[in-house]
């Protein structure tokens, strides 16, 4: 057997030989089975029930999860998702399974068309996808995954065969993308930023025309509680937005809504970073990709940043103006290494002050600001706590050296991660389970912080270290 074929028997056997042995800890056990029971072969889904298809950004985290069970696994579900990946580079937020009714989630492939609507923009012919993205995590995602085992990852060609698409999936979104001309990214729709539902959308959504109620049917009432979920009119703008950018050909340009986010740009950067990181194991320099992480950290700071109320607000491109709400998104690029020291030590006040109480109030930061009118405890990301949030929030405290709160942060992530069952997201102050149970990222997120250690060096990228 020569060494490739070796290294994925092996990576194959431990693939099946799931079951950790008898002494594992009862919370690692708990997560693994999560993963296990959500696997469908070739990806993981978020939740079986309330979403049964493969998500871009939930693949990236519970890749990182995943790599702690089964490298190879971990490789393969980032490799599924950009087997999807569109000819201009863009990487679509969902991947759909055709084995799932049509009528599982709304919106279905029969919506979305992406095959013939997305046709220009270089849409996949052989799988269904969405049109629209989520935040890039994905080279940071690969970076990690290799890093698990890199071995197996050479062996196998992982990141040589990912990189191209991974510069690719950065160029559209340096270039088509940068809707606001400060060379950073815009999004197009509020789901692709990954919070759909946060009170930072409600002024740019709010000069979209709805889509009449009756033109659509939700699928998330029949899981999901209809006081924890977008209103009826908020979709009906999500249609409408989804809609037209389908009926453009999902060509990107002036559009009703394109919001530079400091979380998904945050991500992008720390991306840079792993790529320049996967560029110098590749052979080739990584400096320009580090350089160029630079040049954003400082147009996200001129963009972004308020020095007084001392966190990073959206930036609404329509309007030229930053958005006035205080959502966990701009709490997110305290996970940037090279984040100026006064910036950072400035975030993790705002973290721990009276609009997110962590480690007072709150154990877990909500996704939205405690004394903002639009709080609410329950209703999706206007104020619950989510575990990826939080976990980047815990990444984020540990590289700028508060290991304290770092360390009580990643406490709270696990118990409340275990006893809520894994659920999608939970109450920022009881910690009861809301939303879906047995969800994907809450489960590999919890799996790698049990498995902390030396990964957190990569987020500052392979090659600096
Ligand atoms: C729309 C899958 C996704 C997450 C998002 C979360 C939610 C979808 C929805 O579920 O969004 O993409 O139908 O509400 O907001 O972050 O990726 O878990």
């Amino acid at each position: 057997m020569d060494r490739t074929a070796q290294l994925t028997a092996r990576s194959a056997a431990r693939d099946i030989a799931y079951d950790p042995p008898p002494a594992a800890d009862p919370r690692h056990l708990g997560a693994a089975r999560v993963l296990e029971a959500n696997w469908t072969g070739s990806s993981t889904v978020p939740s079986r029930s309330l979403y049964p298809h493969q998500w871009s950004w939930d693949s990236t985290f519970i890749a990182i999860g995943l790599r702690h069970l089964s490298p190879l696994r971990a490789q393969t579900e980032l490799e599924t998702l950009f087997d999807a990946q569109w000819g201009d580079g863009r990487v679509p937020h969902i991947v759909f399974n055709p084995s799932v009714p049509l009528d599982a989630y709304f919106p279905s492939p029969d919506f979305w068309r992406s095959s013939t609507a997305g046709h220009a923009a270089g849409a996949p012919r052989t799988v269904q996808t969405s049109g629209i993205v989520q935040p890039p995590v994905h080279a940071l995602a690969a970076w990690l995954v290799h890093r698990a085992d890199p071995g197996l990852s050479r062996a196998r060609g992982f990141l040589p065969r990912l990189y191209p698409r991974l510069a690719a999936w950065h160029r559209y979104l340096l270039h088509r993308r940068d809707l606001g001309g400060a060379g950073l990214a815009s999004v197009v729709h509020p789901w692709e930023q990954g919070m759909d539902n946060s009170p930072c959308w409600d002024t740019p959504l709010s000069r979209v025309t709805p889509a009449p109620a009756r033109s659509f049917r939700r699928a998330d009432l029949a899981h999901g509680a209809p006081e924890d979920r977008p209103t009826d009119l908020d979709y009906g703008r999500y249609v409408r937005l989804a809609t037209d950018y389908r009926d453009g050909g999902y060509a990107d340009g002036p559009g009703e809504f394109a919001v530079e986010d400091p979380a998904f740009n945050a991500l992008l950067i720390a991306s840079e970073h792993a790529l320049a990181g996967i560029a110098t194991e590749l052979g080739a320099p990584g400096t320009a990709r580090h350089a160029r992480a630079e040049r954003l950290t400082t147009a996200l700071i001129d963009r972004m940043w308020d020095p007084a109320r001392e966190m990073f607000f959206c930036h609404d491109v329509r309007t030229d103006d930053l958005v006035p709400e205080r959502g966990v998104a701009g709490l997110v690029p305290l996970l940037l290494p090279t984040l100026p020291r006064d910036i950072a030590a400035a975030l993790v006040r705002t973290a721990h002050g009276p609009h997110f109480g962590l480690g007072d109030t709150t154990r877990l930061a909500p996704s939205y600001d405690l004394l903002g009118e639009a709080f609410d405890p329950h209703r999706y990301w206007r104020g619950p706590a989510w575990f990826n949030t939080n976990w980047l929030l815990e990444r984020g405290l540990r590289v700028h050296g508060e290991r304290e709160r770092a360390d009580a942060l990643r406490e709270a992530v696990l118990e409340l991660a275990v006893a809520s069952g894994f659920a999608e997201y939970v109450d920022p102050f009881t910690g009861a389970a809301c939303g879906a149970t047995g969800f994907g990222w809450t489960a590999a997120l919890t799996l790698d912080l049990l498995h902390d250690a030396e990964e957190l060096k990569d987020l500052k990228g392979g090659d600096r270290r």
